[in-house]
């Protein structure tokens, strides 16, 4: 059985690709804001480990759908030939300028394709439309109209209406915010369409299904990989006998640093890459800029964890109370408050490891001094990464293909992930300390990719008005 080919068709700029690049995920899809941005058909499959599911084909506007009908109705004999009669017009005018849009947009048609007739649902309707939602109607072939509402407004009921008329099926369906549900949907419905198809749809629907958890268990292994390689990093460079140290710290710190943000960047690129959506540029402040950040109170709330929780994750360390609350105060001092209130040892704990990163002279065992950097031991570090990971996954994973702007991972979107509930959070920070203590990372980091893989899942449930306006 091969798999459905489905058209699709209309006006000129009505996010006829739009649609081909949701539906298909692919983003290299033609897509712009001038009419005639796509001039000829392609046909985009959409697989699963090689395997096609269903094609779509990306076809120019109708240009002279009145003439053509004019055309049509002219060669007319009787209703029971109107497919002919198309055909017959293909072939009349093919390789010829005058129908060359028609010519072009119709083949795939006759050539055995479904119809997926494209308006756009914030401008009113016009009898303009009426030639070639004729022209689909003579061709015969199963056909259903989706009305992308491109603006503001809203026509979609007259819209609905006249559609009605031409098409057994009429949906709303938004390119730009289609979700995989609304998209599955979709899927079912073709299926509905023609029985042929209806066996293959069905199949789509279950891989896509599969295919979803598969990409968040891969995300998450990603994640879990760059949170081990984040944890355990440590830098060193041999120094002169008797050298000062203290000049050569500074670049030190900043190399790890550096690359602890280029691992941050290449994990963000391997997500996306699992979602194809390679080519997505993304707004996110640098987790350099966080620095000075870490052991805010908004950092921590924003990207993951509730206050309970902060109270309890400072109560795991026997640091003291002393130089390092001088050290704190300023940009914490809100968060020491809530913290003493939650208990000085909880507060002590949490802040005696507040240091992202320091460098520190050791002795090399055959002689001799090096500067080291690193591990980090902050504690608040691993959650605050995880916790930008998870927003960028988030984004990624339900982000329609056919958007092209850029992908705000930015401080307003964060604020509206539920922090992790208390299993999960135990769960990730035994993880973290394991990683910490050097154990066995490849087990480790195993343990924490299934951790992570429930924070993602729970993450995918947020509904949503959760994200709002990202
Ligand atoms: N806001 C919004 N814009 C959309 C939507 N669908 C398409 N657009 C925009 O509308 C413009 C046209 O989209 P295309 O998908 O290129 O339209 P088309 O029908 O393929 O256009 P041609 O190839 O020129 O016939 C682009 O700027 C899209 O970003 C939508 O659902 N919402
Ligand atoms: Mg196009």
């Amino acid at each position: 059985m091969s798999p459905p080919v489905f058209a699709v068709l209309g006006h000129p700029n009505k996010g006829k690709s739009s649609i081909v690049a949701t539906l298909a995920h692919d983003d290299s899809v033609a897509i712009g804001p001038v009419p005639g941005t796509t001039v000829r058909c392609r046909s985009y499959p959409m697989k699963v480990d090689g395997q096609v599911l269903y094609t779509l084909v990306d076809t120019p506007g109708f240009q002279r759908s009145r003439r053509a009908l004019q055309w049509l109705r002219e060669h007319e004999t009787t209703a029971a030939r109107h497919a002919e009669v198309v055909q017959q017009f293909v072939e009349t005018h093919r390789g010829g300028d005058l129908f060359r849009d028609e010519v072009e947009l119709l083949t795939p048609v006759l050539g055995g394709a479904g119809i997926l007739y494209v308006v756009d649902g914030s401008v009113p309707y016009g009898s303009e439309y009426e030639p070639e939602m004729e022209i689909l109607r003579w061709t015969g072939r199963p056909r259903m109209a989706l009305v992308n509402p491109i603006g503001a407004a809203d026509h979609v009921a007259e819209w609905r209406e006249a559609l009605g008329q031409y098409f057994s099926v009429v949906r709303v369906f938004d390119a730009l915010t289609a979700e995989s549900d609304k998209q599955v949907e979709l899927l079912r419905t073709f299926g509905h369409l023609d029985e042929a198809w209806s066996g293959a749809l069905e199949h789509a629907v279950a891989v896509l299904e599969q295919e979803r958890s598969r990409r968040r268990a891969r995300a998450a292994r990603i994640l879990a990989d760059t949170l081990a390689e984040m944890l355990t990093l440590t830098l060193s460079r041999n120094l002169p006998p008797d050298g000062d140290p203290e000049p050569e710290k500074p670049a030190l710190e900043r190399r790890f640093q550096e690359q602890l943000r280029s691992l941050e960047s290449r994990c963000r690129d391997r997500v996306q890459a699992v979602y194809e959506h390679g080519r997505v540029t993304r707004v996110e402040q640098e987790l350099e800029a966080l620095r000075e950040d870490l052991f805010s109170e908004e950092t921590w709330l924003r990207f993951g964890l509730s206050r309970s929780q902060l109270a309890t994750l400072g109560a795991g360390s026997g640091a003291v109370l002393g130089a390092t609350i001088d050290a704190a105060v300023g940009g914490a001092s809100f968060l020491l408050g809530s913290l003493i209130g939650a208990g000085l040892g909880a507060a002590a704990g949490w802040i005696g490891a507040n240091q992202l990163v320091e460098a520190k002279v050791a002795s090399i065992p055959l002689g001799g001094r090096k500067l080291v950097v690193g591990p980090t031991r902050n504690r608040s570090f691993p959650h605050v990464v995880l916790g930008r990971a998870r927003l960028h996954h988030f984004l990624v994973a339900r982000r329609a293909h056919a958007r092209q702007d850029r992908m705000d991972c930015g401080a307003d979107a964060a604020g509206q992930l539920a922090p992790p509930t208390d299993a999960q959070r135990r769960g990730l920070e035994g993880c973290f300390e394991r990683l910490r203590g050097g154990r066995d990372p490849e087990l480790v980091s195993t343990e924490l990719a299934r951790a992570i893989e429930d924070v993602l899942a729970s993450d995918e449930g947020s509904g949503p008005e959760r994200l709002a306006g990202c």
